[in-house]
């Protein structure tokens, strides 16, 4: 396996400015680190490095996406109002979404790093990649930033290898906590674009990523939300790859899978409510492996997206990375004997239900729609 590594320092410097957590400093609010910082990030990069994984990886030079690229998903004026910004002091993008001077370029560079990444793996260069950019993508909008992204770097991605690769199915799977609202519209009539995301039950976006939302006109059926309750693990977890995501992808047979791969479900999170650990984390990549093995080659893009816990991260990334790469640098969780030993990691009654509704909703809504395709 030759695993591709797509990073570059200046991701690091998309300076989303004083805040508690999410809540901008001012008034009440004592100046602090704003949660999507470069920490976390950071230290999952210099983990692979010090573990000596980074040596056999393959390194993808990012490259800036185009504006016209850009342009594919988000509108003119909200692509100029964050150019104008950008170029000025900064501002907001829109909701929660804070940056500094030269954001604008750090976020093409973010998408654009992510197209780097489909490129490689298209030409062969590569397997399978990680692209560990920043700012994150997945709850971009059209017209506006949402949740710490700025533009939707792995919804892009799937339209750069659609549009300028020639590819006809891709696939999206979203196991950020949070719901992928960006992936979910650009692609909610478009049944070339399997869309899935897990995510935690009612949390953020406000009102978004509900079980019934499954896409509409042709797209109908090809839109699938997973929202899990809080309190989920490694059990809820691999089980909703398994019965949901696996036959899901068996039944629309992308050529290119793409993970919009935020870290946040991890047990310490600060932004969210559930428990995975690192060998989760490993196993569900392996399940994603193995599908993407059967239906197009192993090909698999992940993208970064969210993860706040700056201890536990590292071990994340660093489990899902060996797994990509097949390589095991026996550099130990120190978190996961203490995780994997908690009560209720096991698939709960509660979780299971919400897994078979997704369930339903494959064999249902999408099986019978892709079985009508003769491919
Ligand atoms: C935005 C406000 C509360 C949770 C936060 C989510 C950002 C994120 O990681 N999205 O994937
Ligand atoms: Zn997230």
């Amino acid at each position: 396996m030759t695993t591709g590594w797509v990073w570059h320092e200046r991701y690091m410097w998309h300076d989303t400015r004083h805040a508690a957590g999410f809540v901008p400093a001012g008034g009440v609010v004592e100046p602090g680190e704003h949660a999507e910082n470069p920490g976390t990030k950071r230290r999952f990069r210099n983990l692979v490095e010090v573990s000596g994984l980074l040596d056999h990886l393959v390194h993808i030079p990012p490259r800036m996406a185009t504006e016209e690229e850009i342009l594919r998903f988000h509108i003119p004026e909200y692509v100029e109002r964050i150019k104008t910004l950008s170029s000025e002091n900064g501002g907001d993008a829109g909701e929660l979404t804070p940056f500094g001077p030269g954001s604008y370029e750090i976020a093409l560079l973010a998408a654009g790093g992510c197209m780097s990444a489909v490129d490689a793996i298209i030409d062969g260069t590569v397997d399978n990649a990680y692209a560990l950019v920043r700012p994150p993508g997945h709850h971009a909008e059209p017209d506006l930033g949402r949740g710490f992204c700025i533009f939707l770097n792995t919804g892009l991605a799937a339209m750069h290898a659609r549009e300028v690769r020639g590819l006809e199915r891709v696939a999206i799977v979203d196991w950020d906590v949070h719901h992928g609202n960006g992936a979910q519209k650009a692609f909610w009539r478009d049944p070339a674009v399997l869309t899935i995301s897990l995510h935690q039950a009612g949390y953020y976006p406000p009102d978004s990523g509900h079980v019934e939302d499954m896409g509409e006109g042709e797209g109908e059926g090809f839109n699938i939300n997973v929202p899990l309750p809080p309190g989920s693990g490694a059990g809820a977890y691999v089980a909703a790859l398994e019965r949901v995501v696996t036959p899901a992808l068996r039944a629309h047979r992308p050529e290119l899978i793409l993970v919009a791969s935020g870290l946040d479900a991890n047990a310490m999170d600060p932004l969210a409510h559930m428990m995975v650990h690192s060998a989760a984390y490993k196993q569900m990549t392996r399940i994603l492996m193995d599908v993407a093995e059967e239906v197009c080659e192993g090909r698999l893009v992940m993208c970064h997206e969210g993860g706040y816990s700056a201890g536990y991260v590292p071990f994340c990334g660093l489990a899902v990375v060996e797994e990509l790469s097949g390589i095991t640098t026996g550099v130990e969780d120190p978190f996961l004997e203490f995780f994997g030993g908690v009560e209720y990691q096991e698939l709960q009654p509660h979780q299971n239900e919400v897994i078979a509704l997704a369930e339903a909703i494959v064999t249902e809504a999408l099986l019978p729609r892709t079985s009508k395709i003769q491919r």
